[in-house]
């Protein structure tokens, strides 16, 4: 039995079940768009995270994002992939959890996002907690017969 197994589930920190910035695909704020959009094809993720040369996170990007910005008229301007970057695109206003906080922290802020980002208290990019994990942790608690109701 693992160590998460014999935890309650609400004392589950975000520091149990992220995914560590090492193992995280990101693009910078200064990356050109074309290379965000080769660094989500190739990953395969919808969208990333984008941090300063420090490390430090300033948001996320996404491919509809992207793909909306070259929208033209008629075709999709390609020449802007060159043009523009990372932060001009970004967007600025995401969710942030600590290492710190809670599984229910974690529960709250992946309602509404796909993965949240785990940062320190200066704002340094920790890694990323997604739904996949969550939704694992609450299925182990499940069938670990804590909770014999969910059966
Ligand atoms: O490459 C993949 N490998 C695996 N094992 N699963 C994948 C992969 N790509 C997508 N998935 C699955 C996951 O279940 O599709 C879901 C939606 O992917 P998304 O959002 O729309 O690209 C995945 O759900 P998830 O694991 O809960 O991840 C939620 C979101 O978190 C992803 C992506 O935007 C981000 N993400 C996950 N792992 C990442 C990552 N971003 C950067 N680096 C990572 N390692």
């Amino acid at each position: 039995m693992s160590l998460l197994q014999d935890q309650e589930l609400t004392a589950l920190t975000i520091a149990d079940m992220m995914i560590p910035s090492e193992k995280v695909a990101h693009v910078q704020v200064n990356n050109p768009l074309e290379h965000a959009l080769l660094v989500l094809v190739k990953s395969g993720y919808s969208a990333v995270p984008v941090l300063d040369s420090t490390y430090k996170l300033e948001g996320t990007i996404g491919k509809t994002k992207i793909l909306n910005e070259i929208l033209g008229l008629e075709r999709f301007e390609i020449d802007r992939l060159s043009d523009l970057q990372v932060k001009d695109v970004m967007v600025t206003d995401v969710p942030r959890v600590l290492k710190e906080d809670t599984l229910v922290d974690g529960l709250k802020a992946l309602i509404d996002y796909p993965f949240v980002c785990v940062v320190d208290g200066e704002g340094y990019f920790d890694g990323i907690l997604t739904r996949r994990a969550i939704l694992k942790e609450i299925r182990k608690d499940i069938y670990s017969g804590k909770n014999k109701q969910g059966r």
